[in-house]
C-alpha cells in the first residue's frame, strides 16, 4: 500500500501542471529544495499544458512591441516551441554542449528570451551582456568566462571581430541579424532549419545556470555564479509578493537584458506566476514614450530603477490617464521619499520598494499591503533574515548604524549564488561569523524596517548601475593626460548618484582648456569601458589624498562630496 501511494503521489507531482503552495514552501525554505529543478521544464512547459487545458483565452507568455510597429506576442506553447527548436541550434550548429558557456549580448528583442530559455534546455551556461559593453570589456568577459560561443547584433560583431583572435576558447560566432556576416552563424537561418523537438536535460537544483560579471572596489568585475535552484526557485517569492503577480498580470519591467534585474522582472519573477512579461524594445531611454505606453497598453504593474521615476517626475504626470497600471516598484538603488511623494500625488499609485543584489536576489521588500516607510528599503524577504551586525558579526540594537547583513546559521540559503567564479578568497570574504555581508551599510528601526545608508565600499550606485571605482581609474590611466586619478561617488539630483574623477595631469597637460580637456577624458571612458561608467563630474586637482603607504584615500574625497567633513 505504502508503494501505492508514493508512486500515486510521485505521478501526481508529475503530471499535476504546476504546484505553486510547494513553489511557495521551498521559496520560503520550509521545504526541501528538490533534487532535480528545471525552470524550463518544470515551469514553463506546464504553463504551456495549463493553457492547453484553459477554457478562456490567456496573457501571453511575452509580449514584445520596438513602438515603430512592430509586435510580437508568445503564448507559452509557441515559447516552447520556439526555444526547443534555438536548444537544438546551441546544440548542433553551435557545438555546445551541457556547461559550456554562451556570452548573450543582445539589446531588448525576443531573441533573448529564447536563447535564455534555450540554455536552460540545453543546460548551457547563460551569460547576459549589455549592449553598452566596448571591445575591451567584451574580450575581458570571452577570457575569464572561457565562453565557447557570443551571441550579438550586427552593431557589435565588429567589435567582437576585433578581439576574437584573442579570445582562445571562443569557438561559435552567432549573430542575430537580417543579413549574412562572413564567420558568423545566422541566427534567423538555422532557426528556421533547425528541429521542433528537444528534450528538456534533467538538471539537478544546484547545476550551474548562469553568470553575471558585477563590478566591486578593486579588480575587474567578478563572476556571480547561480544555479537552477537559486536562480529559477529562487525568484518565487519576488514575483508573488514583492511583484504581487497573476496570470492576468501584465508586466513591464524595464531593465537592460545585462543585468539581473531583466532576470527578475522579465523572465523568472513573472513567468514562475503564469504572468505576461512585457518588453518594449526602447534603443533610447526616453520617459515620453514609458508614458505613452503605459496610456496605450494594458500594463498592470511597472519596475524600474528610481532614476526612472526620478526622471518621469519631471513630467505633468497629471496629462496622462494610464490604462490599468496598478502596481509599481523600483530597485537598484535607494528611491527618495520626495520622488515617492510626487509619483502618489501624481498617479495615485505608490512605488514599492525592492533590495537586492546580483549574488543574493531580493533581499528586503515592501510587499503590497505592507506599510510603507518612505525612505526605507522595507523588511526582510523570505526567506532571509536580515540583521545590522557590528565588525565582530554581533547583531546591533534597533537604530544602530552597521552592516546589512544575511543570517545564514548552518546552511547557506539555497538562494545565494553559489560562488564568484575562480574566485574562493573572494567568496569567502562575503561571511563573517554567521553573516554574509552585502557590503551596505544601515540601519533597522523597531518594526524590522531597513534603512539604508550607503556602501561600506568604494562601490558606486548610479542610476542603479554597480559601477567599481577600478574600472573607471584603469580606463582614465589610457589617457596620456592622466597621471593618476581617483574615483568617488558624488550626489546627484536625478541620478542618486554620479561617478566623479578627481584627475591629476601629465605636465604637459596642465595648460589645455579643462572644459575640454574634462569633455575629451569623459569621451575617451566611454570609449574604452562600458558608457553608462563614465565620470559625469571631473575635477582636476595637484594631488590625491593618500595613506603613508602612498594608498589613495577615496573615502576622504567622498565623504567631501556629501559634505561630511
Ligand atoms: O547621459 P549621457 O547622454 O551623457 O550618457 C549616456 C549615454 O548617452 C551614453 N552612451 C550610451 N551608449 C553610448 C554612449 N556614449 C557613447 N557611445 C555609446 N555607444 O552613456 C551614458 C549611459 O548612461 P545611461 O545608461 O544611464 O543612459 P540613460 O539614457 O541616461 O538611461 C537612464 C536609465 C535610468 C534608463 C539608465 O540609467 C538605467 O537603465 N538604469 C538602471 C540600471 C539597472 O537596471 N540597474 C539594475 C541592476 S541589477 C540590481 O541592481 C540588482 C537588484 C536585485
Amino acid at each position: 500500500i505504502q508503494t501505492f501511494y508514493r508512486l500515486f503521489h510521485q505521478c501526481r507531482k508529475t503530471f499535476a501542471p504546476l504546484n505553486l503552495t510547494d513553489y511557495e514552501a521551498i521559496g520560503r525554505c520550509e521545504q526541501e529544495v528538490p533534487e532535480y529543478f528545471n525552470f524550463a521544464s518544470d515551469v514553463l512547459d506546464k504553463w504551456s499544458q495549463i493553457e492547453k487545458e484553459r477554457k478562456e483565452p490567456s496573457n501571453p507568455a511575452l509580449w514584445w512591441i520596438n513602438g515603430k510597429g512592430g509586435e510580437r506576442k508568445w503564448s507559452f506553447e509557441e515559447l516552447g516551441f520556439e526555444s526547443r527548436k534555438v536548444a537544438n541550434v546551441l546544440s548542433g550548429p553551435c557545438g555546445l554542449q551541457r556547461g559550456d558557456r554562451i556570452i548573450v549580448i543582445l539589446p531588448r528583442i525576443p531573441e533573448w528570451w529564447l536563447l535564455n530559455t534555450a540554455c536552460m534546455r540545453t543546460g548551457v551556461v547563460f551569460i547576459p551582456g549589455t549592449t553598452q559593453l566596448t571591445a575591451k570589456d567584451i574580450c575581458y568577459r570571452l577570457l575569464a568566462s572561457k565562453a565557447k560561443c557570443i551571441v550579438t547584433i550586427d552593431a557589435l560583431a565588429p567589435v567582437v571581430d576585433s578581439v576574437a583572435s584573442q579570445c582562445q576558447f571562443l569557438k561559435t560566432k552567432l549573430i542575430v541579424s537580417e543579413s549574412r556576416r562572413a564567420e558568423w552563424l545566422n541566427f534567423s537561418d538555422l532557426l528556421k532549419a533547425a528541429p521542433a523537438v528537444h528534450n528538456c536535460v534533467k538538471t539537478r537544483s544546484q547545476d550551474p545556470m548562469t553568470i553575471y560579471f558585477t563590478s566591486g572596489t578593486t579588480g575587474f568585475p567578478k563572476m556571480v555564479e547561480h544555479s537552477y535552484g537559486s536562480f529559477g526557485l529562487g525568484f518565487f517569492i519576488c514575483g508573488r509578493y514583492w511583484m504581487n503577480l497573476t496570470p492576468s498580470d501584465v508586466v513591464w519591467s524595464m531593465s537592460d537584458t545585462g543585468w539581473i534585474k531583466a532576470a527578475i522582472g522579465n523572465v523568472f519573477g513573472p513567468w514562475f506566476q503564469g504572468t505576461c512579461a512585457f518588453v518594449h524594445a526602447m534603443p533610447q531611454f526616453d520617459p515620453k514614450v514609458i508614458l505613452n505606453t503605459l496610456c496605450r497598453y494594458p500594463v498592470t504593474t511597472l519596475c524600474s530603477a528610481p532614476t526612472v521615476y526620478r526622471m518621469l517626475v519631471q513630467h505633468d504626470l497629471t496629462r496622462y490617464t494610464f490604462k490599468t497600471l496598478k502596481h509599481c516598484l523600483s530597485g537598484g538603488e535607494p528611491v527618495n521619499p520626495e520622488v515617492m511623494e510626487q509619483w502618489k500625488n501624481q498617479t495615485g499609485l505608490n512605488i514599492y520598494e525592492g533590495y537586492g543584489q546580483t549574488e543574493i536576489g531580493l533581499i528586503c521588500g515592501n510587499m503590497k499591503g505592507m506599510k510603507i516607510k518612505p525612505g526605507s528599503l522595507g523588511k526582510a524577504a523570505p526567506p532571509y533574515d536580515v540583521q545590522i551586525i557590528d565588525e565582530k558579526g554581533s547583531v546591533l540594537p534597533p537604530g544602530e548604524e552597521g552592516d546589512i547583513a544575511i543570517k545564514i546559521d548552518a546552511k547557506r540559503p539555497f538562494t545565494f549564488f553559489t560562488r564568484y567564479v575562480d574566485d574562493p578568497v573572494k567568496t569567502a570574504s562575503t561571511i563573517r561569523g554567521n553573516f554574509y555581508i552585502t557590503g551596505d551599510r544601515g540601519s533597522m528601526d523597531e518594526d524590522g524596517y531597513i534603512w539604508f545608508m550607503g556602501r561600506s565600499d568604494d562601490v558606486i550606485i548610479s542610476s542603479g548601475y554597480r559601477i567599481g571605482p577600478f574600472e573607471v581609474e584603469s580606463a582614465l590611466i589610457e589617457h596620456p593626460a592622466v597621471v593618476e586619478s581617483a574615483v568617488v561617488s558624488s550626489p546627484d539630483p536625478i541620478r542618486g548618484e554620479v561617478v566623479k574623477a578627481f584627475v591629476v595631469l601629465s605636465p604637459s597637460f596642465t595648460t589645455q582648456d579643462r572644459k575640454k580637456l574634462a569633455c575629451e577624458l569623459q569621451d575617451h571612458v566611454k570609449k574604452v569601458t562600458a558608457p553608462y561608467k563614465y565620470p559625469r563630474k571631473i575635477e582636476f586637482v595637484e594631488q590625491l589624498p593618500k595613506t603613508i603607504t602612498g594608498k589613495i584615500r577615496r573615502s576622504e574625497l567622498r565623504n567631501k562630496e556629501w559634505g561630511q567633513i
